[in-house]
């Protein structure tokens, strides 16, 4: 299916110079016996109820998975599902970790004892990306944001024996060229029953729309690549005949699904003849026009993340949110709901604009718009972004364990922290008390909406601020 160009053709991508596919097939094939490896998701200390119970299956570590294992055994461990990494990790040569911030000290705990065991220890994801010489101290390599772009040099390398400490790769891969996700590493892991049966899918990567407090404009830049039309629709199709259904719901891992309006319509198009159900992240530029929405609602999207963020301009502009206009932000919403689509809102709080009114005036908001799933977090400055630079002198906490958006970073200019967590703990408790969930979703269809705000009712139950300070 034609549609317009990536920003990013990679047609001059290729591996550094004194490595090439031909070497490292022919290195592979000269394999004894495949290399092991380990490959670990590991668990983060946070109570955040993201990271217990259903859990999302992680499609950063089964990409991983798929590309390494066409080379090599992987075993594939999911802490979140309750395994843990084996303390003898002699079955293995290779342990690789992923790792945002919020798992950070979880991972490097797991690195330095496959060290000490002499393993080639391999660190990749979010925060390592961002942190590599923190996280060089915990292992053999760092690898710099996608694996896929920079495998050819990393798997020659462990097939040679001789790591290097970083390996950042010169130039993207087009997505095209990447292997589509083999989902049976997931599927095959202990206590998979645990998996939420949303399908994580992905589209398109990056988000130029440069918030400062986000990773990713840091990481990938103004690129923004996306996969052929066919591709994605294929993979669809693929897990629709896997379960023999075609009301599967797939959750999309894009930063930023509708950057490339061309792109997204036309997906969109596609998606409504084969039927499937979607939810994606999603900037609000562009839903203020009904038609986009209407296209969204036939094509099977049950809900859309959309970052409101703030209902302060000035906090917007700070953090240099270009997509959100506030004028906008009530259209956006009727456009949704008039078409059946639910919203995931994030909202933040610590800014130095906010006052407790804050909290008030991003209730009523929630109430009277009846936002189905709203998300509140505390602005939170994770390393490597502009942010961080310009708040670390201010910053409380380089413990890793508290970057969950739940502690406060920094005390904010017009409040103190006590009455920062205060407020921002009592708000969830108001969202989600059950009269307030049924003034937001009476009437709203009967999908995996409401079972997420009876999760929410009971997160928000046990919540204490004490516990974040
Ligand atoms: C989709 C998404 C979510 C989804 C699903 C997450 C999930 N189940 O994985 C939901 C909505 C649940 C979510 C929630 C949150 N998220 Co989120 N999320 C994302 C997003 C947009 C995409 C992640 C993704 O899956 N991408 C697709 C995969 C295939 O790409 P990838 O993760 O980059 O993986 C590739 C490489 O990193 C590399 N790689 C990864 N691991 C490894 C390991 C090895 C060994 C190697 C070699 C390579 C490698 O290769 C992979 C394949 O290409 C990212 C932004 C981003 N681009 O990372 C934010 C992001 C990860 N989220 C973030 C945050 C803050 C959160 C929340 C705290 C938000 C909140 N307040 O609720 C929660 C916390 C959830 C949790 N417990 O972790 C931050 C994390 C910042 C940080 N420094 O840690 C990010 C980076 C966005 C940002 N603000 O910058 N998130
Ligand atoms: S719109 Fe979202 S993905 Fe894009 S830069 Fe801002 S926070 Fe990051």
């Amino acid at each position: 299916m034609q549609t317009e160009q990536s920003d990013t053709v990679i047609s001059s991508f290729a591996p550094a110079a004194g490595y090439s596919e031909e070497l490292l097939q022919q290195l592979a094939s000269q394999q004894k016996s495949r290399k092991k490896w380990l490959l670990v998701q590991p668990v983060s200390n946070t109570s955040m109820m993201v990271d217990s119970g259903t859990v999302s299956m992680p499609l950063n570590l089964i990409m991983v998975a798929t590309i390494v294992g066409k080379l090599f055994d992987v075993t594939f461990i999911d802490e979140r599902l309750g395994e843990r990494v084996p303390e003898d990790l002699s079955g293995y040569d290779v342990i690789a970790i992923t790792s945002r911030t919020l798992n950070a000290s979880k991972a490097y705990r797991i690195g330095d004892a496959a060290i000490r065991q002499g393993k080639i220890v391999i660190l990749g994801g979010v925060h390592p990306t961002m942190l590599q010489e923190e996280a060089s101290q915990h292992c053999t390599s760092v690898v710099y944001g996608e694996i896929e772009s920079i495998w050819t040099e990393l798997a020659t390398d462990v097939l040679k024996g001789k790591m290097q400490p970083v390996y950042r790769a010169k130039t993207l891969k087009p997505m095209s060229d990447m292997h589509r996700p083999d989902f049976s590493y997931a599927l095959n892991a202990k206590n998979a029953k645990k998996y939420s049966s949303l399908i994580p899918i992905l589209a398109t990567k990056g988000c130029p729309v440069g918030c400062n407090f986000c990773t990713t404009p840091t990481i990938y830049g103004k690129n923004y690549r996306y996969r052929e039309l066919d591709l994605v629709l294929e993979e669809m199709r693929y897990h629709q005949d896997r379960l023999g259904k075609q009301k599967i719901n797939f959750s999309f891992m894009d930063d930023n699904i509708s950057f490339r309006p061309k792109y997204f319509m036309t997906l969109l198009e596609e998606m409504a003849k084969i039927g499937v159900h979607w939810n994606a992240n999603i900037s609000m530029n562009f839903l203020d026009k009904p038609e986009v929405a209407e296209l969204a609602g036939r094509s099977g999207c049950d809900l859309l993340s959309i970052g409101f963020e703030s209902l302060n301009p000035e906090t917007l502009k700070s953090v240099q949110k270009g997509s959100n206009r506030l004028g906008n932000y009530e259209k956006v919403v009727s456009n949704l709901h008039n078409n059946g689509i639910a919203i995931q809102g994030y909202f933040m709080f610590g800014f130095d604009n906010d006052t407790e009114e804050s909290f008030q005036l991003t209730y009523d908001f929630i109430m009277k718009n009846r936002i189905e799933f709203p998300v509140f977090s505390l602005v939170t400055p994770f390393p490597g972004t502009p942010y961080f630079d310009e708040m670390k002198s201010r910053v409380r906490h380089l413990d890793w364990d508290k970057y969950d958006t739940y502690h406060y970073m920094f005390e904010p200019n017009k409040m103190s922290g006590e009455k920062l967590l205060e407020n921002f703990v009592k708000l969830q408790k108001e969202v989600y008390k059950g009269r307030s969930i049924m003034q937001r979703m009476k009437g709203k269809p009967l999908n995996w909406v409401w079972f997420v705000n009876y999760m929410m009712h009971r997160f928000t139950k046990k919540l204490s601020p004490e516990y974040y300070y």
